[in-house]
């Protein structure tokens, strides 16, 4: 890469400390980010690594009045935990550090202040729920009622669980608040908002013709927020958890979170080097990377650079690699259903495993497309590859050199020209590695390390040493030389993607370090130099562990499923004669669209035998809507129609909704006649 940078400060987003980290967060961030700092570490490039816990927020105050504790109580205890787990891990940050801290206070505070003195805000005057009981303006989630489109209860007042759609909170039916339960009242409420169309035109040169290079989906989500055009942006809250807003006339407002959390980034800098923070900052000769995952993309790449921008004095992001979502054993990781594999479990069930979960979760790592981490693929790639691949060329070349030479590195002979080749096909794999890496290709960056401890599998053999040392025991001096030269390169290769294995091969080669400099060089190991004892790199994990792990999934589907049942209960019967006002009919999908400007919901042309009719549906996340052309579906033709999104929907298309909230449109076994009735 051209050398037109100083220093990096490399970034990944803040994990909310309302839950522990699980391998979701791990694949998409943490693995990538801190194998792309440890890379820079080792080519002895100015780099810094921040990380740190986003405290504030709505969910916080939920979990907190959930459990009958304080936010404070709730932050403290998943910091704490993250932060331990990381550590264990071996996530190297530089700072991690915490949005509740006065250092971020007070940058925070100062960065809003300085918009506001400079005009950067408008403020507006809008209408919101309030709630005359508690004496406090509700926040979205803080508002529950019928979903107008499903008419399921217990609908948010920003999404309804049920059917996918999103809402906003005066499209409840009979609202509710879910502080005291009382019925909200409309209100006035002043709030700043960032002006984000009028920095469209800058944001749009800068995104779309100066940062071509960055990962499609960044580039493509970017590209699709800028051409729909951009709205002011609210940065201010009306709730009592949170920074407060610095002006006057702002009693009881806090920052909006996602305003405040991307600021912990410089906050947690300048906690850690409270007088040269801002050279990581503010100097164009500093390259700022931000690593996060695809549903943090529009606030790292319009709204946080809108907001550097208007301060004035900081650079903006070179680059900010996002990741696809990781899913397990094919459904959606979720924290509320407990479906994940959490590090600190993880680290519990498996000590000193750190670097086959690493090893996985970059082998099979999100960066173009979703994901799935399954325990037997787990296994698999612990058993075939870190065991069978690295560990047993590894073990093969310490253990004969321990065999025959007491563990002393042989004087290398004549080469052949065998070993020419296989010295040649090593030393350009550094070169490889560092062009992946550069454009944060981690999966095949491994794979060109792994590739040398194929290279060195097949070397010895072919090779053969244990037969060789029958008949011509000085050959076999230059095949374990060349072996232990590989191994060390090894150690070299791997070191950012694989640090404690890394660490331990360089125990067991009694070297102290390795510069990365020295990947692919043939003469790491001098002859005569004493090695240490071998132990084992890696080992077989057997059935029963990874049955274990399996089970407790299971064991978690099945509460779920209990739970989900027990929350929909079998409802009230009604007389035949209730039912029999529903008109279900079956009809063929003819056309099927994305609606425009609503990420959920599918535009329907269906024929019901009569004539066409349109019907809207919320189930845009789980189909392509090509799929569903010609598929016979069954919904009520009898509802009353109604307007979605400035489109009429003549009915409603029946799915089911899976225990994972999942829907599964329901359709006909054997096809029918169009306008069929079910019943
Ligand atoms: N805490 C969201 C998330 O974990 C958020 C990231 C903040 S980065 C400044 O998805
Ligand atoms: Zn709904």
């Amino acid at each position: 890469m051209e050398k037109k940078f100083k220093r990096t400060t490399v970034t990944s987003a803040l994990p909310y400390a309302n839950g522990p980290v699980h391998i979701g967060h791990l694949a998409g961030v943490y693995v990538p980010s801190d194998i792309y700092v440890r890379y820079l570490r080792l080519k002895k490039e100015d780099v810094l690594f921040i990380g740190g816990s986003d405290e504030h927020g709505v969910p916080i105050t939920i979990r907190a009045k959930k459990e009958g504790i304080t936010p404070q109580d709730v932050v403290d205890r998943y910091h704490t935990l993250i932060k331990d787990s990381f550590k264990e891990f071996g996530i190297s940050f530089d700072v991690y550090s915490r949005t509740t801290s006065e250092t971020h206070r007070r940058t925070a505070s100062d960065f809003f202040r300085k918009l506001y003195e400079k005009g950067e805000f408008v403020e507006k005057t809008s209408m919101q729920y309030y709630d005359e009981e508690a004496q406090t303006f509700l926040a979205d989630r803080y508002i529950t009622g019928e979903c107008p489109h499903c008419h399921a209860e217990g609908a948010y007042g920003d999404q309804c669980e049920k059917c996918g759609t999103s809402l906003s909170p005066t499209d409840l039916i009979n609202p509710k608040s879910a502080i005291s339960g009382s019925a909200p009242v409309m209100r006035e409420t002043k709030h700043w908002y960032l002006p984000l169309d009028k920095h469209e035109e800058w944001l749009s040169k800068w995104i779309l013709e100066d940062h071509k290079e960055w990962r499609n989906n960044v580039y493509g989500q970017c590209k699709s927020w800028l051409d729909m055009g951009l709205q002011p942006r609210a940065v201010s809250r009306d709730l009592d958890w949170g920074i407060p807003v610095p002006v006057e006339g702002a009693e009881g407002k806090v920052l909006y979170v996602w305003f405040d959390a991307p600021i912990g980034y410089i906050s947690n800098t300048r906690e850690l080097l409270p007088d040269t923070w801002e050279k990581w900052w503010k100097d164009p000769e500093t390259r700022l990377v931000h690593f996060i995952g695809k549903d943090n993309i529009v606030f790292h790449c319009i709204v946080f650079p809108a907001m550097l921008k208007a301060e004035g004095s900081f650079i903006l992001p070179d680059n900010v690699p996002s990741n696809e979502f990781l899913n397990l054993e094919g459904d959606k990781i979720s924290t509320s259903r407990n479906w994940a594999v959490w590090l600190h479990e993880y680290l519990r069930d498996f000590p000193g495993k750190q670097d086959v979960l690493r090893y996985v979760l970059t082998a099979n790592a999100p960066e173009t497309k979703d994901n799935d981490f399954t325990w037997k693929d787990f296994q698999a790639r612990n058993n075939n590859e870190l065991v069978a691949v690295y560990g047993n060329f590894v073990n093969r070349a310490l253990q004969l050199t321990q065999k025959y030479y007491d563990g002393v590195v042989p004087v290398c002979g004549e080469l052949t020209d065998y070993d020419r080749e296989t010295l040649n096909e090593f030393k350009d794999v550094k070169q490889k590695v560092e062009e992946l890496l550069d454009v944060f290709k981690f999966r095949d960056a491994q794979k060109e390390a792994m590739n040398l401890a194929r290279i060195g599998n097949k070397y010895i053999a072919d090779c053969e040493p244990w037969k060789v040392v029958k008949t011509d025991p000085e050959r076999v001096k230059t095949i374990i030389y060349i072996s232990l030269q590989l191994t060390a390169n090894l150690a070299i290769a791997f070191e950012p993607f694989l640090p404690f294995s890394s660490e331990k091969l360089r125990r067991m080669l009694n070297m102290e370090s390795f510069e990365w400099t020295q990947l692919g060089s043939t003469d790491l190991l001098k002859a005569g130099h004493q090695l240490a004892k071998p132990e084992l790199l890696f080992e077989k994990i057997e059935d029963e562990v990874i049955e274990a792990q399996v089970q407790k999934l299971l064991d978690t589907k099945k509460a779920n499923e209990e739970a989900s049942y027990k929350a929909n209960p079998i409802r009230e019967n009604i007389a035949f004669e209730d039912f029999q006002k529903l008109d279900i009919r079956v009809g063929t999908v003819l056309e099927c669209t994305k609606v425009p400007k609503a990420d959920k919901l599918l535009c329907f042309k269906i024929a019901d035998g009569l004539e066409n009719r349109t019907i809207v549906s919320g189930i845009a996340k789980y189909y392509n809507p090509e799929d569903l052309v010609g598929k016979q579906v069954c919904f009520i033709a009898n509802l009353a129609p109604r307007k979605l999104k400035g489109i009429e929907s003549q009915g409603m298309i029946l799915s089911a909704v899976n225990f994972d909230e999942t829907l599964s449109v329901v359709t006909v076994d054997r096809e029918v006649k169009p306008g069929s009735e079910v019943g």
